[in-house]
């Protein structure tokens, strides 16, 4: 009997430790099973805001990494996404950048900053083969946020990139907002000798309505900056000069306690000096 009983307690302790073991398991499956019910919900249901969030964070890394500047990128995806979640995409407020822009201020390099106006691609294409200049799209905001494209939508906190209102669409729209906002914190910033690549091929290279015209030169401090050189950038039968009219508007809008200068430099001159690799920068105008 005593073997027998103690053959029977025995199996019945081990009937309890397996049935104590199998509701272990189930319950962790089951909580596996609904953390990443909820990852992957989040995700499968916004992909495209994930996707902007890891390209920025990921930009932003990449930036603190090649040039030592400290930066927390969590801070920056947490200030920037602030801005326009949650928001009719076409009535983000004008200050809704701000915190961003005082979380995350522009390191300017004084006497290389490089300003531009319908010049885009000659001006990136001479500061990524002569690391001579910074502009905007060199500083950590203008790296992270070039190119890409977001906005937020009433009554959800996502973000998305896709069905978002284009530049001319709205005014106070999230992309055209941050642009305006981080080109006049850089100009704000703007120090020492500045140079502006202006387009001669265009009848007016200072249009009004643009971004250098409307925020950029109004925000230029004389107590940071020496002056404004201008590069006209010139093609073989272009008409417009240094005197051009709408330069001479250009010199009346400036701060009168800046000195003001106009070259123009041809666009082969430029291209064939961007080719010519030197550290020291020396000039290709
Ligand atoms: O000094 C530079 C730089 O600091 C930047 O922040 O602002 C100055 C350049 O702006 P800008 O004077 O208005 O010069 P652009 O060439 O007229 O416009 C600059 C950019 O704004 C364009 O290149 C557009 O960007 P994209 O689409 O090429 O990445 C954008 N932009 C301006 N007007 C636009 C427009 N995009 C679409 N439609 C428009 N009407």
């Amino acid at each position: 009997m005593d073997d027998v009983e103690t053959y029977s307690s025995r199996s019945k302790k081990r009937r309890s430790r397996f049935l104590k073991f199998g509701l272990a398991a189930v319950i962790f499956v089951v909580i596996l099973a609904i953390i990443l019910g909820v990852v992957l919900s989040t995700t499968a249901r916004n992909p495209s805001g994930e996707k902007l969030k890891s390209t920025v964070i990921t930009r932003c890394e990449k930036f603190v990494e090649s040039t030592n500047i400290s930066r927390d990128c969590q801070k920056l995806w947490n200030l920037f996404e602030q801005a326009y979640v949650g928001r009719d995409p076409c009535a983000v407020p004008p200050e809704a950048y701000n915190p961003l822009m005082a979380g995350m201020h522009p390191d300017p390099s004084c006497n290389r900053m490089l300003f531009w106006s319908k010049t885009k691609d000659l001006v990136h294409d001479f500061t990524e083969k002569r690391d001579c200049y910074q502009t905007l799209e060199d500083t950590l905001l203008g790296s992270v946020m070039d190119g890409l494209t977001w906005c937020g939508k009433e009554g959800t906190r996502e973000t998305f990139t896709t069905d978002c209102p284009g530049w001319t669409d709205c005014d106070n729209n999230p992309v055209r907002l941050f642009w305006n906002r981080a080109s006049a914190g850089f100009a704000d910033a703007a120090c020492g000798d500045v140079t502006a690549m202006l387009n001669g091929s265009i009848a007016t290279p200072f249009s009004p309505a643009s971004i250098f015209a409307s925020i950029e030169v109004k925000q230029f401090n004389s107590t940071r900056m020496n002056g404004l050189n201008v590069v006209l950038v010139t093609n073989k039968n272009d008409i417009t000069t240094c005197e051009n009219p709408s330069l001479k508007v250009l010199q009346k809008e400036l701060d009168p306690k800046l000195k003001y200068s106009c070259k123009e430099v041809t666009q082969s001159n430029i291209q064939e000096c961007m080719l010519r690799p030197d550290p020291a920068c020396g000039a290709c105008w």
